[in-house]
This record gives structure tokens, sequence and C-alpha cells, in this order.
């Protein structure tokens, strides 16, 4: 079994994945976090919030397809689950916007690798607090810490970045990265998001958290710079560490996106 349906808290009980606008999918691993872990606890913690918000006819288009069903402890094997997920989905639905809920962030770079094969010129909008630049990290070459090495070396994705203010020497070996005013607003975009690109008051619950951070508002107005998202990502909350206002900004973040898909 690659999907767990039936122990989340889905977000929509609609069935209908070949007409939805938008595809929730919850990737619950977070076995190379380094700090604390926890972020597996994360896609259940943020579709509970998101009912908590007002959502009404919005979930009219959306579809949840549960969580991957991760193998903790093998990032090798959880991104082969991953790309067999995405391929069924793709083939019932190539049109709609992922939603993917980490989850650490190793996992975008398993979304944006399928994707990468799907859209030319894909571009990467990455926000984060820290660069994830490292080419290894811990003896480890896939990991939370090196995970935009890792896409920046797929060749074919353009890449700019969001609020880091951490781990900035490494990015200066990235070759393909830009300005984020040099990225096309029509062209196909993933945005993603590591929570901790915020500032900690407003998302307390990361494993690593940097001060001076975004607010809520910033990375909602950098997701509307895009009229062509093909998926977003929402990385790096850790339910242990803070569960009450930390889930909810990030549903809140959510919702602006399912409100842009519609309009
Ligand atoms: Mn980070």
């Amino acid at each position: 079994m690659l999907l767990n349906t039936s122990r989340n808290f889905l977000v929509s009980e609609n069935e209908n994945i070949e007409e939805a606008k938008v595809i929730v999918l919850g990737v619950p691993f977070d076995s190379t976090e380094t700090t604390l872990p926890g972020q597996r606890l994360a896609p259940l913690e943020i579709r509970k919030a998101l009912l908590s918000l007002e959502l009404n006819e919005l979930l009219d288009e959306v579809y949840d397809a549960g969580d991957v069903v991760v193998v903790h402890g093998s990032v090798k094997k959880t991104m082969e689950r991953l790309e067999d997920v995405l391929n069924d989905i793709w083939k019932r639905n190539n049109r709609a916007v992922l939603l993917v809920l980490g989850g650490e962030h190793t996992v975008t770079y398993g979304v944006v690798k399928f994707l990468a094969t799907k859209f030319n010129e894909l571009q990467l909008v990455f926000m984060d607090a820290h660069g994830d630049a490292y080419d290894e990290y811990m003896g480890l070459k896939l990991c939370h810490a090196t995970v935009l090495k890792r896409i920046d070396e797929l060749g074919n994705v353009k890449i700019a970045t969001v609020g880091i203010r951490e781990e900035l020497e490494e990015l200066s070996n990235l070759k393909n990265l830009v300005s984020i005013d040099d990225l096309n607003r029509e062209k196909p975009t993933y945005v993603s998001i590591d929570v901790d690109v915020l500032d900690p008051s407003l998302m307390p619950g990361v494993s690593d958290p940097v001060p001076i951070g975004l607010k809520v508002e910033n990375v909602i107005n950098y997701i509307k710079r895009f009229d062509f998202l093909v998926g977003v990502d929402v990385v790096e909350l850790n339910p242990i560490l803070e569960n009450n206002i930390s889930p909810r900004t990030a549903a809140w973040i959510m919702r602006e996106i399912m409100m842009k898909v519609r309009m």
C-alpha cells in the first residue's frame, strides 16, 4: 500500500480527482531531521487546522489524496514511493496544483524531480531560513540540509530563494540560481515553503528557528507573483514543538493558495 487514506483526517471527501483544481498530498517523513524530529505529524495537524478555517466552497475543487506511506529510516525507499504516487496522480489529473504537506524539506526533492520531467523550464521558488545547499551533511547526500543542492543538479530547474539568513555561503556553488525578479510569472512554477522562513514569533513550531524572518503576508505576496503554479509544498512544521499557532498559520497559507487557484 502506497497511500494511506483511512487513518488521516482528510480535508475533503471529494472523490473526483479528475476534476480537482487542487490535490493535497501528505508526506509524513522526518528521518533525516538532525535536531528534533516530529515533522511526520505535520500533515495531520495542518489538515485539522485547515478544517478549523472557513473553507466553504473552496473544498469543492480540492481532492485529498491522503498520505504517502513513507519508509521511516529510508530516504531512498520513501522517494521511490513518492514517485509512484505522483505518477499515479499525474495519470488521473495533470492540471491540478499539487499541495504537498511535509514532512521535512527532503520531500521537496522528490516532488520537484518528478515535476521537472513533466514541465520544461520549471521554476522553483525556495523559501527557507536556511540555504539547504550543502553537498553532503552528516555523511548524507540527500537530506534536509542538501535538498537545494540536489535540485540544482537536476540542471533544468531555475531556482530563486527567498528569506535565507543562515547557511548562505554554499548558495554560491549553485548553477541555476537567479533572482526572483528573473523568474517569469507565466512559466510553470513550484513554490517550496519551509515554514522556518517565517519569523519564529509567527511560526514557533520549527526545529531550527532563525530570528528576523518573513511575515505571513510576505510569503503570500511572493506566491501571488506567479500565474502558473504547478505545486506548492509546506514543509518542516514540527507540531511537537508548538501545535497551536504554527499549524494554523501553515493552513492559512494553504487556504490562500486554494483561493488563488480558484480565481
Ligand atoms: Mn529551514
